[in-house]
């Protein structure tokens, strides 16, 4: 089972789990978070468009973010397998998701969440503030990724647990807590 999921609130840990899983696994962590911050770094048009909506907090266009993993997907190093962290976010990227799968005739095979208490998600992103300095770890820019997540991406839940793939992971405990239940649903 090597084509992956991870979904959650921001800051419930998806790329922290996801290096580790992604490792032990040896298959590719596409993270559209990573893959953003690095156009912005490098001021490509495409980094120029998404700074002003990560800045505050808000999601890319799906139609950019749709674009990033057609391309990346079908890269020789996902043959085996892959994790998308932090994709989809939305209805309409987790639809484009399927119909470009099924074009090469691959498919989901698992979803996981990581369930975290909203209280916990602020001083997790607030101290990753300290330490990276990221420009939307902010306390106003952080209700409202937790505001779009709510909105656009929880629904997600419901799809994935429709075409039965979906897990939900209990994200509250150490790193080594949380991999080792993560890797009881992939079992
Ligand atoms: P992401 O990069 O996906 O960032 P995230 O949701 O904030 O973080 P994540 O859950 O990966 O948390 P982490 O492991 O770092 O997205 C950033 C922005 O990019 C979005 O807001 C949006 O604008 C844009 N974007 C990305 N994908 C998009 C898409 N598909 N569509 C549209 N827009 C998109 O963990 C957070 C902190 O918690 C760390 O400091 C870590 O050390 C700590 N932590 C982790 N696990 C812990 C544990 N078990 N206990 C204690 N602390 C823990």
């Amino acid at each position: 089972m090597k084509n992956i999921i991870f979904m959650g609130p921001p800051g419930a840990g998806k790329g922290t789990q996801a290096k580790i899983l992604c490792q032990n696994l040896g298959i590719p962590q596409i993270s559209t978070g990573d893959i953003l911050r690095e156009a912005v770094k490098n001021q490509t048009p495409m980094g120029v468009e998404a700074k002003r909506y990560m800045d505050a907090g808000d999601l890319v266009p799906d139609s950019v973010v749709i674009g990033i993993i057609k391309d990346r997907i079908r890269e020789a190093d996902c043959k085996n397998g892959f994790l998308l962290d932090g994709f989809p976010r939305t209805v309409e990227q987790a639809d484009a998701l399927d119909s470009l799968l099924k074009g090469e005739g691959k498919s989901i095979d698992k979803a996981i969440n990581l369930q975290v208490p909203d209280a916990e998600l602020l001083k997790r992103l607030l101290s990753r503030a300290e330490i990276e300095g990221r420009a939307d770890d902010n306390e106003a820019t952080i209700k409202n990724r937790l505001d779009n997540y709510n909105k656009k991406t929880l629904p997600l839940l419901d799809y994935y647990a429709a075409q039965k793939k979906l897990s939900q992971v209990n994200g509250v405990g150490s790193l080594e807590e949380v991999t080792s239940l993560i890797q009881k649903e992939l079992a």
